[in-house]
């Protein structure tokens, strides 16, 4: 059974997944000690100068977990997590596995607007949160949304900041800590936690992803990847990114044996160092990140001849970048095409260098279904372009409480509609075109035009708003505001002003707009609606006059 709120697979479909031994009932909270068991005494994570066996992180797990039930949580309450890249976060994730509880992965970059859309959507019961980090006080939100949402019922502090004694409302991290219980199993066909989506509408949405259908996604990733007790994966990115937690990252390594470091950002200062170090052997990057190491890397003597495969994935890989990633990086690549929504193609070991270079892959999972369709849904010919569809054993049905949304992201039949524009190649690879969602891939970071629209017309002054993506050449693509303002009173807040009022309003850095233009009116088409296209050329032409 799964979670209220979330849409099943059809008793058929799952049956199917059973029978071919795709699903096969793995509870995640169970891992940890299963892990133990099997490689005990090897080191399971490594951050900073602290080194974790797996034994350790077993027992770290079940202490962790038992406190959270001495804290009052239950089985079934959502939680949002919002850490960086600390053995916290692993450890937190599996002692909510464990407790039946289940956790809301949030972007640490989350502000006021996203994480209480997060708590209020999921009627989160608890805000795991790091306390101060560069330079932001996540306790002092916690305390405000507690403060405004009655589910709410207590905030836990990594760093301890804001916390007072007696207080039983912000509790330190560090208590979550008592004698091990006897737990009760999960479900492995409920939810085991929840994904952001990269979102197309004005509000992210939440994807559930169970137990088994994250189990098979990170076994059969790691095994197609080679992993075994010797491998170290770097999670670069940052950790709650499902590209970095299992695709196979964390819980793909951790399942093979593997060892996994915990890199505090992605800088090739940071990851160099610790690539010669902890001889690692896989990492994951998106194409921005890809692009600085590259440019890092004449100026670095570090020894980064243990790595093994670079997978670069989460925005357009330009071939012209890939084609210097083994030659100056001595690494093999694997492209990486995937979403939190679940269906995940890669590059193999044994493609030849063209298909490396220039498609992202095949799908990892042979029960995967993708289907490229034309504007109207019909099936494009062999080879064409058009939207990407897909269902499988580890994409989504529908985002958690929002039956209309899914009426429209899904076909009658089950198919997830990405908004990406594929073709597939005739050796049944897929080629990447391009979007037709109206999102912003900044750096690998997924913003949805509707979001910051909406909060641009909450300024004083403006009355249209357009966010259309301008190419960058590290970013990939920025994000570019057309504006429409009050002709009265003549008002033009600058892109400073802009900026420091979305600020105030809450939102996430990552989401502010890196130029705005006012313009007379937006440009319509015919059928009356924003011409994005128009704008969007408009943006990327040099000779367009600006502000
Ligand atoms: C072009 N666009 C890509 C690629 C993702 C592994 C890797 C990435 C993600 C991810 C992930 C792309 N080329 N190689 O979850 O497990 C764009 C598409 C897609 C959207 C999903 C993983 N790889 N994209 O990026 O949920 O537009 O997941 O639909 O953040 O990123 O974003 P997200």
């Amino acid at each position: 059974m799964m979670l209220d709120g979330c849409t099943p697979w059809p008793a058929g479909t799952a049956g199917r997944y059973r029978g071919a031994g795709l699903w096969r009932g793995t509870d995640l909270g169970s891992l940890p000690r299963a892990w133990a068991d099997a490689h005990g005494t090897a080191t399971a994570l490594v951050a900073g100068p602290e080194r974790i066996s797996y034994a350790e992180l077993a027992d770290r797990v079940d202490r962790r977990a038992a406190g959270f039930v001495r804290q009052g949580v239950r089985p079934g309450d959502r939680i949002v997590l919002q850490l960086p890249n600390v053995p916290q976060f692993v450890e937190v994730a599996f002692a909510l596995f464990r407790a039946g509880a289940k956790p809301v992965f949030s972007l640490t970059s989350h502000r006021a607007q996203e994480i209480r859309h997060l708590c209020e959507l999921s009627g989160a019961a608890g805000y795991v949160l790091p306390g101060l980090f560069r330079g932001f006080d996540h306790t002092a939100l916690g305390r405000r949304l507690a403060a405004e949402l009655p589910s709410l019922r207590r905030v836990f502090v990594l760093d301890g900041t804001g916390v007072t004694d007696g207080d039983d409302l912000v509790v330190p991290l560090a208590d979550v800590d008592a004698q091990p219980l006897p737990l009760p199993a999960n479900d492995p066909s409920d939810v085991a936690f929840f994904l952001l989506s990269g979102g197309t509408t004005a509000l992210p949405k939440l994807i559930p992803r169970t137990h088994d259908d994250y189990a098979y996604q990170t076994r059969t990733v790691a095994r197609q990847s080679g992993l075994g007790p010797g491998s170290v994966y770097l999670a670069a990115l940052p950790v709650e990114f499902n590209f970095t937690w299992g695709c196979p990252g964390v819980v793909g390594t951790l399942s093979s044996g593997g060892t996994v470091v915990l890199a505090p950002d992605p800088t090739a200062d940071d990851c160099f160092r610790l690539i010669e170090t902890e001889r690692v052997t896989l990492t994951s990057v998106v194409p921005t990140v890809a692009r600085l190491w590259l440019e890092e890397r004449p100026w670095s003597d570090a020894d980064l001849s243990s790595l093994e495969v670079l997978q670069i994935g989460g925005a357009r890989l330009e071939p012209e970048l890939a084609a210097r990633i083994t030659p100056e990086l001595g690494c093999r690549l694997q492209q990486v095409f995937g979403m939190a929504e679940g269906l995940l193609t890669m590059t193999r070991p044994d493609d030849d260098p063209h298909a490396v270079l220039h498609t992202q892959g095949r799908p990892v999972s042979e029960a995967d279904e993708l289907r490229i369709v034309d504007a109207l849904g019909a099936p494009v010919p062999p080879g064409g372009a058009g939207e990407l569809l897909t269902r499988g054993p580890y994409t989504l049905r529908g985002y958690y409480r929002a039956p209309e949304h899914n009426a429209r992201a899904f076909t009658e039949d089950g198919f997830y509609r990405t908004g990406d524009l594929a073709s597939i190649t005739p050796e049944g690879r897929l080629v990447v075109q391009g979007r037709i969602k109206d999102v912003v891939i900044r750096g690998g970071d997924k913003i949805a035009a509707g979001e910051v629209e909406a909060h641009l017309l909450a300024v004083p002054g403006i009355v249209a708003a357009a966010v259309v993506p301008v190419p960058d050449e590290l970013l990939g693509e920025r994000i570019y505001a057309f504006l429409v303002s009050r002709a009265e009173d003549g008002r033009k807040p600058s892109l400073s002003a802009l900026k420091a009022a979305l600020q105030e309003r809450g939102l996430a850095d990552f989401k502010l707009p890196d130029r705005a233009e006012y313009v007379p009116d937006l440009p319509l088409t015919p059928l009356g609606k924003i011409d994005k296209k128009v704008l969007s050329a408009a943006a990327a032409d040099p000779a367009h006059p600006r502000d």
